[in-house]
């Protein structure tokens, strides 16, 4: 591979993670190689003109919609630039719509979100189905400001509606045994195109988790909207988690189980490709992704003649909230 240097990277060059996997399943001979061959051109990024914010009315039922309306709005004071909405809900990883930055926008319309149920399970005290209207009954709504920063190292700046991971957690009342929180996503394959074809390298359904600590840690939000408004199919809709210390693909969507774990839960990308994902996956400017430099992102929107590189800081910028929780840690170790 032809080494280049950061400042010449464009989004070509950093190959997103599925369609890595897939060459490499290629490589091996194996069928789900040829789809991702097709699809090894990554497309530019062709986003559509500008909606209005205020203009945007997603298909959900009217309670959820006064529940946003009425969350308290952002307090922090954050000096960077929001993400605009055209590239928030433009330019996703969500793979069981499909591979390419465009298709979760375009290939979500079929997604049915509401009504919603999360499994909680494991060990808790309170185990059962929650409807999404129970758990948000439980909880405040809130707007928060976070950097979001995908381990194929491009940014955004998102404005999140959704409630602290810790205080639902509180309700459902985790035994002493609990020390992992292992989320999963909805399995639909008639409405998530992505998962019904049969080239997906991916072992459906994703899976994330979390040390109960870190899940436990202020920052770590449950979100149910952006900008104002319900979260669109494309980022996770209805709940998703967002970890704003870590890289992208821990922030997993659509969420339809919860579980308490003893052990430390399997997650996706780490299943699919150990040596490059971790189970930890901190933003971390000092350890290289082991095919690309992790020292610099490129902040979206970014284009070939303005690629709107920065630095990349230690967690993300959440240092001085999460650094404690690995104090004791080899961070090269345990990416
Ligand atoms: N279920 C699921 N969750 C997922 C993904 C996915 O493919 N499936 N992609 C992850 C990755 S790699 C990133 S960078 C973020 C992107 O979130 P966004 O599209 O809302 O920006 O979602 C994460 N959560
Ligand atoms: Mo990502």
């Amino acid at each position: 591979m032809i080494i280049k240097k950061v400042a010449d990277l464009t989004e070509n060059d950093v190959t997103p993670e599925a369609i890595y996997q897939a060459r490499r399943d290629f490589m091996q001979g194996s069928l789900t190689g040829m789809a991702g061959l097709a699809g090894l051109a990554v497309s530019a990024n062709t986003l559509s003109a500008p909606s209005k914010i205020a203009d945007v009315d997603l298909p959900s039922p009217e309670w959820i919609k006064q529940k946003i309306n009425a969350a308290s709005a952002n307090t922090q004071s954050i000096s960077e630039t929001l993400t605009p909405y055209e590239h928030v809900t433009g330019h996703n990883n969500f793979y069981e719509f499909g591979y390419e930055k465009t298709d979760p926008a375009k290939k979500s319309h079929k997604f049915k979100p509401y009504p919603w149920k999360v499994t909680i399970a494991g060990e808790v005290n309170k185990p059962g189905d929650y409807t999404l209207e129970d758990i948000l009954s439980k909880v405040q709504l809130e707007e928060r400001i976070y950097r979001l920063r995908c381990v194929e190292a491009w940014s955004m700046v998102i404005p999140w509606i959704g409630f602290s991971l810790a205080d639902f957690i509180k309700v459902v009342e985790p035994k002493s045994t609990a020390k992992y929180v292992s989320f999963i996503s909805v399995e639909r394959p008639k409405e998530m195109p992505g998962q019904a074809s049969a080239f997906s390298s991916i072992d459906w359904p994703y899976r994330e988790g979390l040390r109960i600590d870190e899940a436990m840690n202020p920052l770590s939000l449950m979100a149910v909207g952006l900008y104002g408004k319900i979260l669109p199919n494309q980022n996770g809709a209805p709940l998703r988690l967002v970890v704003p210390w870590k890289y992208g693909f821990k922030s997993i969507k659509s969420i339809v189980k919860i579980e308490f774990t003893e052990k430390q839960p399997k997650t996706t990308w780490n299943m699919l490709a150990p040596d490059e994902y971790g189970f930890y996956a901190n933003v971390n400017p000092q350890v290289d992704h082991p095919r690309w430099s992790q020292a610099r992102e490129r902040r979206l929107p970014s284009g070939l003649l303005s690629p709107n590189l920065i630095d990349t800081k230690m967690f993300n910028g959440y240092a001085a909230e999460v650094a404690h929780l690995y104090n004791t840690m080899d961070l090269k170790k345990y990416y």
